[in-house]
């Protein structure tokens, strides 16, 4: 199922609903707290939704490898943040797991802690799109449909709608499946610069990546003496080298017009970039003209 080809379901629902709320230890909340801190899903929600939310997740125990959390075909109950251990998605062609030949079909991806699933059979009001599976012990936060969609949905949606048609023409994500799209979109952070700002200073320590949506930026150096680098356009990319590397920004960058970027966190960065690292690297300015002082690098663009 693409998240990209159905419309989503309503989520305006009249009939009179309590979430479900579950009593926490304090070390439940501090262990909840820290996973749910580093979903996107969540970081955008008011602190009474934050709050309504925190009492609706479930702590579940998964003991032993090889458990399936989800069903692809089933009907959608949960959707589920990883605090610890790794899930492995598979999908299986023909649709229902045990309706299909070929067992849980084909391995497409793996879910660590921070990571989440279970989504998209809530928002679309569709049969689960692939089968879940422990790949060890781990433990799980599991939040029910109802609070996912009364609380969770509408934002999520928004930000996927918002960044669908930007992020397929940004020639880096470009091997991306649309559903690894959909997930950058859910961690995305929007950010406008007027002209002449500087968004990333050399020497500083690096924090975040960018997409250029909208204007134009330059990149310079002390070492270039104020001449320009790169030309950054809609589309292009910068800002990953101190994050590839965990090293201090080997450039500034400055917008030269108005500059709307999408920024996607460090811990995003490593988390949903991972498949493009090798391209990232490959297209390196310091390798393409023997160091960023040549200035002769295209960035994100081909
Ligand atoms: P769900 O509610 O359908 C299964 O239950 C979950 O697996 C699904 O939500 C997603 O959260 C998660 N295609 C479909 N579902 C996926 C995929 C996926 N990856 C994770 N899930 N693909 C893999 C993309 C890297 C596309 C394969 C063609």
């Amino acid at each position: 199922v693409s998240a990209e080809s159905l419309a989503p379901a309503s989520a305006s629902d009249s009939t009179p609903w309590t979430p479900p709320s579950y009593p926490k230890t304090q070390d439940q909340l501090s262990r909840l707290r820290a996973s749910v801190s580093h979903n996107f899903l969540f970081t955008h929600l008011s602190d009474d939704a934050t709050h309504l939310v925190l009492s609706a997740l479930q702590e579940r125990k998964i003991p032993v490898p090889n458990l399936r959390i989800i069903v692809q075909g089933d009907a959608g109950d949960y959707f589920y943040v990883v605090e610890s251990g790794n899930f492995a998605i598979y999908v299986n062609p023909a649709g229902h797991v045990e309706a299909g030949e070929g067992g849980l079909g084909r391995k497409v991806a793996d879910v660590g802690p921070g990571g989440s699933f279970g989504e998209l059979a809530l928002m679309y009001n569709a049969p689960r799109a692939a089968t879940v599976v422990s790949e060890g012990p781990g433990v799980l936060w599991q939040l029910d449909r109802g609070t996912f969609r009364r609380i969770i949905m509408d934002s999520a949606f928004q930000r996927r709608r918002m960044y669908e048609s930007f992020l397929t023409e940004v020639p880096l994500l470009s091997s991306l499946t649309a559903y690894e799209r959909s997930k950058i979109a859910d961690a995305l952070e929007t950010t406008k610069y007027p002209a002449n700002t500087t968004i990333i200073r050399e020497g500083d320590q690096g924090d975040k990546f960018y997409l250029l949506e909208a204007g134009e930026a330059v990149a310079t150096n002390r070492s270039s003496g104020g001449k320009v680098l790169k030309e950054y356009g809609k589309g292009d990319y910068f800002g990953e080298l101190a994050l590839l590397d965990d090293r201090p920004r080997a450039a500034s960058v400055v917008a030269k017009t108005e500059v709307k970027v999408a920024t996607l966190g460090k811990d995003g960065f490593t988390r949903l970039l991972g498949s493009v690292e090798g391209v990232m690297r490959r297209e390196d300015p310091r390798n393409l003209s023997g160091g960023l002082g040549q200035g002769q690098g295209q960035g994100g663009r081909r």
